[in-house]
Formats: structure tokens, sequence, C-alpha cells
């Protein structure tokens, strides 16, 4: 077929299933190849936020919170790893959606499984799940999370967003723990009374153990267990739960095995000691949550050891295992899951993902599956339209082998971070990553974010996290040519702020 018929065909479908402008529909179908329609390299004509985009913020006040708007978008015309923004700058994303976007903007792909007339009525109608799921669901099920579901875990459920994904994990998790204390048997008519009015034993005493800088969501469990920032916890009466600190080790890791070996060790002792206390005080343990890579907390790193270890004490006392993937998940380590790199001798119990998966959820071992209906439930439990999605993100994944092109790209990226560690020794150090999923530290925070700011500036969006690192959260279609885009920008700022 030629490129005009695709091309109308295409416009034909997109048009009669998704109501968009012409000049939109026109906008995405002349985009063949994702490769060929990204620009070259980042295009900045105002300051960012420019005066279309202080307007935007403006108008949005009058109705909402804009203190965390950094600028409007113009995502008709961004494309791959490019974000343009409403004044028609153009920026080199690397912080994409705070790591939600797996293809990059528009990706053809995507465009087209919107236009198939065979997906309108996915993407039309939002059933409730529980209750109503339509007749394709468990093949979509299957071509997508279970076909990607992390060894040793074959069950899978859909949720809207992460916090939801990881609070309907941790209930998972006392469920099962409660269940195990009767011994299978059916809770009392005591506990179903008490429960309703918060009281034991149906509301029983438990706790769910987490390490100190972790970020795992804000509603009220989930933001028991996050401990990055004022700004997500003040004001809310949540429960005092066990905290224990998260391995502090020396980077790069491979050449500091032994002092990190005694640093996760020393932890996993206090681990022991927590779960200790609060079980004497009575408050139960129940469960531990952990990042495979302490994303919001400053993107710290532990050893395989470390997890093992948590998988170990969990295991032997009990207890459930949740590995939160919401931010690591869907290839950007260079494996499809970043506990992949852990080599457990046993699966997590629940491993909780949302970001890049475009849909949240929670895969669980069968023996964490709920008794009764209704229990791990809401009205939508996801969307479908986002599973439809996915179906293409995985088969682009597969059929473009994006986790090989992570590895390769993530080192070339880490070697290039190295060097610039190497040239600027008192700004920066501690270059460690895995796949494109990196970070480096400044030597202050004002010279982070100075450094950002002044990225921006020519053209490169970035993010930060912790008090002084940059993170690095690409798409999985990052290459080579954008790293070299922006080391080159990279070095200009630093030797600016070197002066
Ligand atoms: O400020 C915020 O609410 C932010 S900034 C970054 C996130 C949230 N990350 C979300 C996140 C995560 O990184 C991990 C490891 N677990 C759970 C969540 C919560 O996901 P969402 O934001 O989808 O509810």
């Amino acid at each position: 077929m030629s490129v005009t018929r695709g091309i109308n065909r295409l416009l034909r479908n997109v048009k009669k299933s998704v109501n968009i402008s012409e000049r939109q529909v026109l906008a995405l179908a002349y985009q063949p190849n994702v490769n060929d329609f990204e620009p070259n390299g980042p295009r900045v004509v105002t300051d960012i936020p420019g005066p279309r985009s202080k307007q935007l913020i403006e108008q949005l006040d009058q109705i909402q919170n804009v203190g965390a708007v950094h600028f409007f978008c113009d995502y008709d015309n961004s494309h791959g790893n490019y974000l343009a923004d409403v004044d028609g700058n153009v920026m080199l994303d690397l912080f994409t959606q705070i790591s939600s976007v797996p293809l990059g903007y528009n990706h053809p792909a995507l465009i087209n499984a919107v236009s198939k007339p065979e997906n309108l009525s996915t993407f039309v109608n939002r059933p409730a799940l529980g209750v109503y799921p339509p007749a394709d669901w468990v093949s979509r099920l299957q071509n997508t999370l279970v076909s990607v579901a992390p060894p040793g875990m074959n069950h899978v459920q859909t949720m809207a967003c992460g916090t939801c994904s990881v609070e309907h994990g941790m209930k998972a998790v006392f469920m099962k723990f409660m269940s195990d204390a009767r011994g299978g048997m059916p809770p009392s008519q005591e506990a179903l009374e008490s429960c309703i009015i918060n009281k034991a034993p149906g509301s029983p005493s438990l706790s769910f153990l987490s390490f100190n800088n972790s970020f795992h969501g804000r509603t009220m469990g989930a933001l028991a267990c996050s401990h990055s920032k004022w700004l997500h916890k003040l004001d809310f009466p949540v429960p005092d739960w066990p905290i224990v600190r998260f391995p502090n080790l020396k980077y790069p890791l491979e050449e500091n095995v032994v002092e990190n070996r005694t640093e996760e060790s020393k932890i996993l002792e206090e681990v022991e000691d927590k779960i200790d206390e609060y079980n004497k005080k009575g408050q139960t343990v129940a469960g531990i949550i952990v990042e495979p890579v302490q994303c919001e907390g400053g993107d710290k790193f532990a050893t395989p050891y470390f997890f093992q270890g948590l998988r170990d004490i969990t295991n032997k006392r009990g207890m459930g295992f949740i590995i939160d993937e919401v931010q690591t998940g869907c290839g950007a380590t260079g494996k499809f899951w970043a506990h992949e790199h852990f080599n457990l001798t046993d699966s997590p119990d629940i491993v909780s993902f949302s970001k890049k998966m475009l849909t949240g959820g929670f895969y669980k071992k069968v023996t964490f599956k709920p008794k009764e209906g209704h229990r791990i439930f809401n009205t939508w439990v996801g969307d479908p339209s986002k599973i439809a999605l996915l179906e293409e993100v995985v088969k682009v994944i597969r059929e473009d082998n994006l986790l090989d092109s992570v590895k390769v790209t993530g080192e070339y990226l880490m070697s290039g971070l190295f060097n610039m560690q190497s040239k600027y020794p008192g700004i920066l150090s501690n270059t460690r990553g895995l796949g494109t999923l990196c970070a480096i530290d400044f030597n202050t925070t004002d010279n982070r974010d100075k450094a950002m700011a002044d990225l921006r500036k020519k053209g490169v969006h970035t993010g930060a996290c912790g008090p002084t690192s940059l993170r690095f959260r690409t798409t999985l279609l990052f290459k080579t040519k954008h790293v070299d885009v922006f080391m080159e920008r990279f070095d200009d700022v630093l030797s600016q702020l070197n002066k």
C-alpha cells in the first residue's frame, strides 16, 4: 500500500474512532516512524514558562492550585523524546511525565491502536471491570500483563494509579496474614461486627514496615509507608508503623562490596529488631514494602543481597513482601522488572506497578488471591483502554528489542556521566544506575537546582530527587544520539557552574 493510501486509511479510521480535529488527525497521521518525525534537537524560543504558559497558569489559578505546574504543554506537537510547550519551545525530555511515558509522545503504534475500529468500544465504554468485564478482557490481560509477569507471579489485579495499587497490595497482605492467623477458618461473627466500627478483632492492630525516604503513595495506608517529604504527610493522622533506614551505600557498588555488605547486614538486623519491637508492643508487623531503587528519596540503590535478606526475613516470619515497581517497572533498568536484577530465590508476594505500564495494578502470588469477591475492589478497577494501549507498548518493546536498546543507551549514558564526574569532581559525584534509570549527585542543592534551570534554558527537561540528585527517567526509545544532545548541554552548564 502506498504511504498516501495508508495515511488516508488511518485518517479515516482515526476520524471515525475519536472526536479530534482534522488538524490534529493530520498532525498524527504524517508520522510513519518514530525516528522520522522526532526533531533533531531542542528549540528554545522563549523563557520557560513562556508568556502563553504564564497566561494559562493564571487562568488555572482561578480554578485550582497551580503551585506544582511547570509549564503548559502542546501534546499535538510533542514527538518521541521531545516535549513541546504552548510557547513553541521543544525540549528533550529526560523526566517524561514523572517517569511514565514508555514509547515517547504520539508513538505511531499507539495512534494506530486508537484508530482501530475494533478498539472503538474499548475507548468509548468504561466498564465496572470487577463486575461486568468485556468478552476480550481475559485475552487482553493475557497479551499484556500476564505475558510480562515477573517470574513466579501468576495472578494480576488491575487498578487505576500507583497509590491505589500499593494500597490494595497492602490490603491483600493484611488479608492473607489474618487468614493465616485464623488457620484458614472463616472470621467470627464478632470480627464481622467489630470491623465496621474499627475495633478488634475485626480491625486488628497490625502494621507494615517501610524504609526511611521511601515513597509509595498518598492514600492513608500507602502514606504511612512514605517518608520522603513533609508536603506528602503534614496534618494527616497516619498510624505509627515501623520505619527502618534504607541502606546508605557507596558507589560504584561493585567497587565497595565489603563496606556495602556490612551496611546491608546491619540494616537487615535492624529490620528484625524493629519487627520484634512492634510485635512486642502489640502492633504485629504483617509485611514489608520496599522500592527496588528508592526513587523519590534520591535514587538510592541497594544490592541483591539486601533484597534477598528481606525476602528471607518475611518468609521466615510468615509476613508478606511487597516490591513496589511503580517507578522502576516496564523496562527502564534493562529488565522488564527491576527486581529481576536481584535473582531472588523466591519471588515477592506482591509487585505493584503503574506509570510506564499505563495502567495501575499489582501482581500477586496465587496464595494472596482473596477468597471472596468485592474484597479487593472498586468501581472501575482499572481501565481496559489503557490495556489496549499497553498491548501495543508490549509489542513494540518486544519487536524493537527495547530492553537491549535500554542497556546500550544506559551504558553510554553512565559512561558519559562518569566522564562529567571526572571533569567536574568538585561538583559531581555518585554516578549510579541500572539501564537508563540513572542518577548523579551535585555537591549542593543550589547547584543541582541551578543546573536544572540552566539545562531547561538549553531545551533539556530534567527531574530532581532527594536533596542533591539529578535523575534520568527517559522513554524506552532514548538512544545514544539523545544522550549526545543532553551531554553537550550538560557540559556547557557545568562549565558555567564551575567558574
Ligand atoms: O508527589 C507525588 O505524588 C509523586 S512524585 C513521584 C511519584 C509521586 N511517584 C509515584 C509512586 C512511586 O514512585 C512509587 C515507587 N510508588 C507509588 C507511587 C504512587 O503512584 P501514583 O502517583 O500513580 O499514585
